[in-house]
């Protein structure tokens, strides 16, 4: 399988944990591409010309996230990404946290063409989105990695580290300590620190 990524993107980072945590990094080749960059290799790959792009052994190629862990669950079942018990709550964590990082690559995309997004109308609500999703995980964070490394903690290490990357004028965890503690928790987890947003 071939797995088009970045190194920036909240989304192609799902898939890299969830490769990792599933210890199939030796059956997925990450490629790492600019999505804007019109490589020849990428562009077809899927629908989008979007990152995550998942490649499988028989050539079809996925996009979206939650598609790509989809298939990544059927080729390799254990440990699962969307265990059976606890299902909705561990849905509904995982939805906050997938919210939060949604808003967040369009607050990053939407800056581009209207420098003053943040501080307008609908800039603000996007923000208000983000603290209400961390709230939520702050009533009730995921499981461990350690536990169960499924869509849920995935999810959430993964917008708190955007956050972090993206808004970092921003204290996050500051009055969050259940979701502070959480991630301090998930600390020297190779597939976090392997997957750690950063620019080129
Ligand atoms: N809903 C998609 C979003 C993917 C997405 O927006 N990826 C961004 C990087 S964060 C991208 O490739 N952007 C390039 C573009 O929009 O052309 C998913 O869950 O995979």
């Amino acid at each position: 399988m071939i797995l088009f990524t970045n190194l920036t993107s909240p989304f192609a980072r799902l898939a890299r944990i969830a490769v990792i945590e599933k210890g199939m990094a030796d059956r997925v080749e990450v490629r790492v591409i600019d999505p804007w960059g019109g490589d020849p290799g990428f562009v077809g790959s899927n629908a989008h010309e979007r990152v995550p792009s998942l490649i499988t052994d028989d050539g079809t190629g996925l996009s979206e996230s939650a598609m790509v862990l989809h298939w990544l669950d059927h080729v390799a079942p254990e440990p699962p990404l969307f265990p059976q018990n606890d299902l909705a709550l561990m849905l509904r964590q995982a939805g906050a946290a997938l919210g939060a990082i949604d808003v967040m690559a369009a607050i990053i995309i939407t800056r581009k063409s209207a420098p003053d997004f943040d501080t307008n109308t609908i800039g603000q609500k996007r923000f208000r989105t983000i603290n209400a999703a961390f709230d939520r995980l702050e009533k009730a964070p995921p499981r461990d990695l350690a536990d169960s490394p499924d869509m849920a903690a995935i999810a959430t290490a993964t917008a708190l580290d955007y956050a972090a990357f993206r808004f970092p004028d921003k204290d996050w965890l500051g009055a969050r300590p259940a979701l502070a503690a959480w991630r301090k928790r998930q600390a020297g987890r190779t597939s976090l620190d392997a997957t750690m947003p950063r620019e080129a």
